[in-house]
């Protein structure tokens, strides 16, 4: 049996939670505790672990699905998740632009430890004020023009449809890619 890691990271609120729910096939492992710090005005729960579901793409091939922890800081569980993830999707809210600058210090934490595919999943982009995707883009320090960008999808995390799409753009970067090992699991 091989396992493919992926990892979803964004900022708090932008649905990392919500999307693994919608994908997984197993009930998620969810660490959601109420929350004594800031993040607790925001919203009630908030990750203080991480979340974990699993979903099976072929007879011999099964998908783990990490959520990264909500909080601000990076701590050890963030570098575990990271190192041992095959890919990640950075979900960021289309509506907050105040988070853009902390989704741009996580896609510089990761890429500082691990070069591995990526895309980018705008999310709240049903809402008022969310903003246009080129706009996102610039403000996450990338040039819209780049053809090696990271590519950038739509994407409403309790819409299961939606969710499958960007796996599929996501695995397509992943096979696309030279030299993806698989973890083998007896
Ligand atoms: N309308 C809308 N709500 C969303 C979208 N993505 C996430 N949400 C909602 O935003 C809230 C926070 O999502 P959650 O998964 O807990 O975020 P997390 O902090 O990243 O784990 C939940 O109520 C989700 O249903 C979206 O694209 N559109
Ligand atoms: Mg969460």
């Amino acid at each position: 049996m091989k396992t493919m890691r992926l990892v979803v990271a964004g900022t708090v609120g932008a649905g990392k939670s919500t999307f693994v729910r919608t994908l997984s096939e197993i009930e998620v492992v969810d660490t959601d505790r109420t929350a004594t710090d800031e993040t607790s005005l925001f919203k009630p729960e908030t990750t203080v672990a991480l979340d974990y579901g699993r979903l099976v793409l072929g007879p011999n091939m099964d998908l783990h699905l990490y959520g990264t922890p909500g909080q601000a800081r990076f701590d050890f569980m963030w570098d575990l998740l990271i190192q041992n993830a095959h890919c990640y999707i950075l979900l960021v809210a289309a509506n907050r632009p105040n988070d853009f600058n902390h989704a741009r210090e996580i896609i510089s934490f990761i890429s500082e430890r691990v070069q591995i595919p990526m895309i980018i999943g705008l999310t709240h982009m049903d809402c008022p004020g969310a903003l246009m995707s080129e706009e996102i883009l610039i403000n996450l320090g990338y040039d819209i023009h780049d053809k090696n960008r990271p590519p950038v999808v739509d994407i409403n995390p309790n819409d299961r449809t939606s969710v499958l799409e960007a796996l599929v753009v996501l695995m397509a970067l992943v096979i696309g890619g030279s030299d993806v090992r698989l973890s083998h699991t007896p």
